[in-house]
């Protein structure tokens, strides 16, 4: 399957943000996504694990809206149907998460579906279910994703530059501290949860961020 011109321009950013409320410093994801958004997000993920339906729909609603004015690419994590109600941009499934072909089926092609892959096996399987982005990881130890196998290293980021054709998004502990590394093997790129919701000043660290991404272009 061919991706578009407009999903690959919706993907074509280096900095891929994504929420956790948990780990905010107390903020709430609205507040945390409009520091994002001010700081120059422009690929913003709602990940929230521990939150009713009814509460991730209602943050989600205005997300989309605050992405919409930053013209920003939205994605929603896990939740096809919540993604469907805001018209989210996007879609991010895990490998346990209901398989791409149904996600497909249920959004239609204009939404971009993304998954969690692990290895080159999962990356291929990933390309050949219609995938339109997928993210490698994690490549180093992370305690924000729960249920995620160990770090896979940069091994993997490797194969996938040389290899995958599609989107990629290097993701798992990735930091100020290590993002050149990452960037240095190839990474086009880079998702992160806590480096950014987690920092005091989230505008003025997703600034450093992007300056660092520029700076190995
Ligand atoms: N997915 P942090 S690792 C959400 O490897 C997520 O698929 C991963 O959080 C994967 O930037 C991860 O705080 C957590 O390490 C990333």
């Amino acid at each position: 399957m061919v991706i578009t011109a407009i999903k690959r321009r919706k993907l074509a950013y280096p900095l891929y943000a994504i929420t956790a409320q948990e780990y905010s410093l107390g903020r709430s994801n609205i507040e945390v996504a409009r520091d994002m958004l001010a700081g120059g997000v422009k690929i913003l993920q709602y990940r929230q694990k521990e939150k009713s339906g009814r509460e991730k729909y209602l943050e989600c609603a205005e997300i989309r809206k605050m992405t919409k004015i930053a013209a920003a690419t939205f994605i929603v994590n896990d939740d096809v149907d919540i993604a469907l109600a805001v018209k989210a941009d996007g879609v991010h499934l895990g490998q346990n998460d209901m398989p791409i072909e149904v996600a497909r089926e249920l959004v239609k092609e204009a939404m971009i579906i993304g998954l969690s892959t692990h290895s080159p096996r999962q990356a291929l399987d990933a390309i050949t279910r219609g995938a339109d982005y997928i993210a490698i990881g994690p490549i180093f130890p992370t305690q924000t994703k729960k249920d995620v196998c160990p770090a896979v290293g940069l091994e993997y980021l490797d194969y996938a530059v040389k290899n995958v054709t599609i989107p990629c998004v290097a993701i798992g502990g990735i930091k100020l501290h290590n993002l050149q590394e990452v960037l240095a093997h190839g990474a086009s790129c880079v998702a992160m949860v806590t480096e950014i919701v987690s920092a005091p000043d989230i505008r003025a660290r997703i600034k450093k961020i992007l300056s660092r991404c520029r700076q190995s272009t």
